[in-house]
């Protein structure tokens, strides 16, 4: 078990203060829903009010975690954060992550602590624990409230075991020792790993495997230097006629299981204008690296990019694929 010298004074942070501010980032995952919710569930053990916010709907098939709904759908920037003197980001690499406008400014007088796993987090707050050997936020949760020796419930526990699980992809990458014992460690605590893993992975809306499948009918390989990478691109018409962005979630994950290449790219118009990307790396490709050739970031294994932009959207994928191009010919 890893001890984080942040510990204490995180803990010192909460008992000074009764409200709570927590903020899922944009597209929320299972890491960030069951990680916020996980500590808001222990805030309210200690005796504090939590109030979560998330500018983006939550994943649906996460609603059987417990607090799910207490998760309130409005975007941070839309809140005075200046009446909470305590703000705590999870699994969050930089402030914009947690917004849908450009800025955000969190005033002076609050406390702010980040907690995260992404090798790329900028520490944007005045507390940063930031561990990017833990699979995941709540890997590094289950440590901390480990070191504060606060009670974890068999809902606390499900709330962790799902963030790890997607994280992970169920413990098939970023799992190292520790992940299987704090897994373990989870389920003896209660935690329902049949029950996590029938809602990750058997709910997914028909919409979405439909836009799956589009993706996937889209692959390109591309090769550049001596790598090879998947990609594929779907415009805001496309998504629209596939039902919408809200279902344009995954492909990527498809796309690193194509053999003889080194990974994925997966770009969206989620909005007129705004282009997200998602990496996944199949070989020992950096794909972090990578994304933050366009302001993005996160792990080896797995990162993400946005950008927004002006010009028609076909002619932008053309010069993100070629930028990356360039970026491995070099
Ligand atoms: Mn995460």
């Amino acid at each position: 078990m890893t001890d984080y010298p942040e510990a204490p004074q995180i803990l010192e942070s909460i008992n000074k203060t009764n409200t709570v501010l927590l903020a899922l980032h944009i597209n929320p995952d299972s890491d960030s829903v069951g990680s916020n919710l996980a500590l808001a569930l222990v805030l309210k053990n200690l005796g504090k009010t939590v109030e979560i916010y998330s500018a983006d709907v939550p994943p649906q098939n996460l609603d059987f975690l417990p607090a799910y709904s207490q998760i309130t759908l409005k975007d941070p920037k839309e809140i005075d954060i200046g009446k909470f003197k305590l703000a705590i980001f999870l699994d969050s690499s930089d402030k914009l992550r947690i917004t849908r406008h450009e800025h955000l400014s969190l005033p002076g007088g609050i406390t702010t602590v980040v907690i995260d796993h992404h090798q790329t987090n900028t520490r944007f707050a005045q507390i940063n624990l930031v561990d990017p050997k833990a699979s995941s936020t709540g890997e590094i949760l289950f440590n901390l409230f480990s070191f504060w020796k606060t009670k974890i419930t068999p809902e606390i526990a499900t709330c962790l075991l799902t963030a790890m699980a997607g994280d992970t992809g169920t413990f098939r990458w970023a799992t190292t020792e520790s992940t299987l014992d704090v897994a373990s460690r989870l389920i003896k605590l209660g935690a329902g790993l049949k029950e996590i893993n029938f809602n990750l992975y058997q709910r997914t809306p028909l919409e979405q495997v439909r836009y799956q499948a589009e993706v996937v009918r889209k692959m390109k390989i591309k090769q550049a230097g001596n790598t090879k990478f998947v990609w594929a691109a779907t415009s805001f018409e496309e998504i629209e006629a596939l039902g919408g962005s809200k279902f344009a979630v995954g492909g990527s994950d498809i796309g690193k299981t194509v053999e003889g290449t080194d990974f994925t790219l997966v770009l969206r118009e989620e909005e007129k204008g705004i282009m997200t990307g998602s990496f996944r790396s199949r070989t020992d490709i950096d794909v972090a690296k990578i994304a933050e050739l366009f302001g993005g970031g996160g792990h080896k294994a797995a990162a993400g990019l946005m950008i927004r932009f002006n010009e028609p959207f076909k002619n932008k994928v053309e010069e993100v694929i070629n930028k990356v191009g360039e970026y491995l010919s070099k």
